[in-house]
């Protein structure tokens, strides 16, 4: 449960970085095709290393488009 709330405070946060018309693309400046924890807050400073963490499904330390669209809330 307490996850959930995490994820839900990330997505409030990464949206308003979305809203301003980020995408993925824009947000992995090395196109590596995986967002880094430094890439999304370069765009999103608001987002904790907690949130990100949530938000990384496979816990391999960065984030793919569909664990980016998660943390985005792009499926709302
Ligand atoms: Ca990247
Ligand atoms: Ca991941």
């Amino acid at each position: 449960m307490k996850r959930l709330f995490i994820a839900l405070a990330a997505l409030a946060f990464t949206g308003a970085a979305v809203a301003q018309g980020a995408s993925f693309a824009d947000i992995d400046a090395d196109q590596s095709g995986d967002l880094t924890y430094a890439e999304v807050t370069a765009i999103a400073p608001e987002v904790t290393m907690e949130a990100f963490s949530a938000a990384d499904a496979d816990r391999n330390g960065s984030l793919s488009e569909a664990e980016f669209a998660v943390l985005a809330g792009s499926g709302g």
